[in-house]
């Protein structure tokens, strides 16, 4: 069968800072091959939506399925599913990916007829099924299907994340994929899953708060089958298990792969196992992005983070003596007062890190989609990027905007400064001189991307396309109601309990 699969252009405000290969549509891509499919992929962020046109007329898929891990693209994967219908009207079409997933019959009807299917949950286990079934019959037997008939069996999960490997060599462009100065940027997986519970969060929701990991062998040897010279680790929280991150540093060693990578973890972790982050410093290990989320005991609370203010200090102070460059994300709460968003921004001042600012946004799969009572002041699914307010302000919303963004200048301004004296500035001229452009555009359209007056008119658009109304549940709901996946793989309590909290 012909499948042709597509990832959706990159949002408004990321785009400046990074683009990364679309990992999970990719390895979609690649069970798909192995099941003896003849698969194309078109990646939006870095390809022209006029190429979608292109390939459906000169491939004239059987099946075309859209990744959707991000509410905001919504509206234009439907443009493209109805598109899509219109040129091939035999071609079936279904959507799948992490937010597509929690309002699967929703986006079903909002698409009228565009779309034919969702599948939730993880791709890799419902694809062959999936292909076999448009062919034969039998949709509503396969893994996580929804369609305008209703619901079929629950998403299954992956027994083992080492197969089946991303189809990398499907996407075109990949010298287009960065993040900040690791310019161009491949993405790998080494564990899914996370075994916290962040009330802001939908990572544990969707994996039922399991947690796998991928073997050290098969880890190291997608690592050397990668061109690029840069990784981002896609991990929700990176080397949660020290001998984990330790059996796959041994085999990079053994194998003398050497590249330079980026990485999310939790201030904990890294303070718990500071020596396996050494050890990857010295395998090339530079950037780091801690999700602090919060300045104060309360927020830190609030959100569930189980992290004490002192911890996040202290892994500050860890990660500077192994010489690695962290981004620190903040949380702004559209509570905020002008006093609020000055104490962000002197700490910002304060620090040598570079601060990330993220607003704080209940999305479905969500613990706080269902128990945040302010109500919400726009369903316009393109407002929730988590750098748009869709709950209350306390300052005029134009006041907030102007105060984000000074903030965000300021923090932005430090990291210029920062690139001018230090090495960002030779890797900038390093990357200048290879050709690759993304990391000194990023530099300079700060200014042009981060506007108040563009943040508020986004709220002024026509809207064509509504997120569904959040349904309240008491926050002592069963925990189980708000999983995804709700059976994890047998061997899930590998992660034991490392629950901080
Ligand atoms: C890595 C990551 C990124 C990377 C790369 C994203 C990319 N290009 O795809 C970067 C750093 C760029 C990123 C950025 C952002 N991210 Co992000 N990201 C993640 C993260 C941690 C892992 C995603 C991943 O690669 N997983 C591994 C792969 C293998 O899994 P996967 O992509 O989910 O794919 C599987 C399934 O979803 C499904 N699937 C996927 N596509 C398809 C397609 C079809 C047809 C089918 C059938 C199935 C299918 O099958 C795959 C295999 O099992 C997730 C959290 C999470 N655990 O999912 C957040 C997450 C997706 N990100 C999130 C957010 C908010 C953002 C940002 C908006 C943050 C910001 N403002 O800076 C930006 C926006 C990025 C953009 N598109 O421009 C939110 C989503 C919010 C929402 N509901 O819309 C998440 C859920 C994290 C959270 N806090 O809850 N992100
Ligand atoms: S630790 Fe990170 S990935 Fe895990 S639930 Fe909290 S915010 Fe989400």
């Amino acid at each position: 069968m012909r499948l042709m699969l597509v990832h959706p252009s990159a949002l408004m405000y990321s785009e400046i800072f990074l683009r990364l290969e679309p990992l999970g549509l990719e390895r979609v891509a690649g069970a798909a091959l192995a099941g003896g499919h003849e698969v194309r992929a078109l990646d939006l962020q870095v390809s022209d939506r006029r190429d979608v046109d292109r390939e459906l007329a000169q491939f004239r898929p059987d099946a075309l399925g859209l990744s959707l891990n991000y509410l905001a693209n919504i509206p234009e994967a439907i443009e493209i599913a109805q598109r899509a219908k219109a040129m091939l009207p035999g071609c079936f079409v279904f959507f799948g990916g992490h937010s597509v997933s929690f309002i699967a019959s929703h986006v079903l009807e909002q698409a009228d007829g565009a779309v034919d299917a969702v599948l939730r949950g993880e791709g890799e286990t419902a694809i062959l099924p999936l292909l076999a079934a448009i062919a034969d019959g039998g949709l509503e037997s396969v893994p996580g299907i929804v369609t305008a008939d209703g619901q079929g069996p629950g998403p299954r999960l992956l027994d083992s994340i080492d197969e089946p490997r991303p189809a990398r060599h499907l996407m075109r462009n990949r010298r287009r994929y960065f993040i900040g100065e690791l310019d161009p940027c491949a993405s790998i997986e080494f564990t899914r899953g996370c075994p916290w519970d962040c009330s802001f969060c939908s990572a544990w929701t969707f994996y039922g708060r399991s947690y796998r990991k991928a073997s050290a062998e098969a880890a190291a040897a997608e690592l050397a089958s990668i061109a690029e010279p840069n990784v981002f680790i896609v991990d929700d929280v990176a080397f949660i298990r020290a001998e984990h991150g330790d059996a796959i540093a041994a085999e990079l060693e053994r194998r003398r792969i050497r590249k330079r990578y980026y990485l999310e973890t939790r201030s904990d972790v890294l303070l718990r196992n500071t020596e396996v982050f050494a050890r990857w410093a010295r395998l090339g290990l530079n950037y780091m992005f801690l999700g602090m989320e919060a300045l104060d005991a309360d927020g830190l609370e609030l959100y569930r983070k189980r992290v004490s203010q002192d911890e996040n200090i202290h892994a500050l102070e860890a990660a500077r003596k192994l010489g690695i460059m962290v981004a620190i994300n903040l949380i702004v709460d559209p509570a905020w007062d002008t006093g609020q968003f000055r104490v962000v921004r002197d700490f910002a001042l304060s620090v040598p890190e570079i601060v990330h600012l993220t607003v704080l946004t209940p999305y479905p799969g969500t613990e706080i989609w269902h128990t945040e009572s302010r109500r919400l002041t726009t369903r316009d699914y393109r407002l929730f990027d988590i750098q748009h307010a869709v709950v209350p302000t306390t300052l005029p919303l134009a006041q907030f905007y102007t105060e984000l963004v000074r903030t965000q200048a300021v923090i932005n301004r430090k990291h210029l400064g920062v690139a001018a004296v230090t090495g960002a500035a030779r890797a900038l001229a390093r990357n200048l001189a290879r050709g690759q452009t993304n990391f000194a555009r990023m530099l300079w359209r700060f200014n042009r991307v981060y506007n108040p007056a563009r943040q508020l008119a986004d709220h002024h658009r026509p809207v064509r396309y509504e997120l569904p109304m959040p349904v309240p549940v008491s926050s002592g709901a069963r925990r189980q109601e708000l999983y995804l996946h709700n059976r994890p793989p047998a061997h899930a309590h590998q992660a034991g309990n490392v629950h901080s909290g």
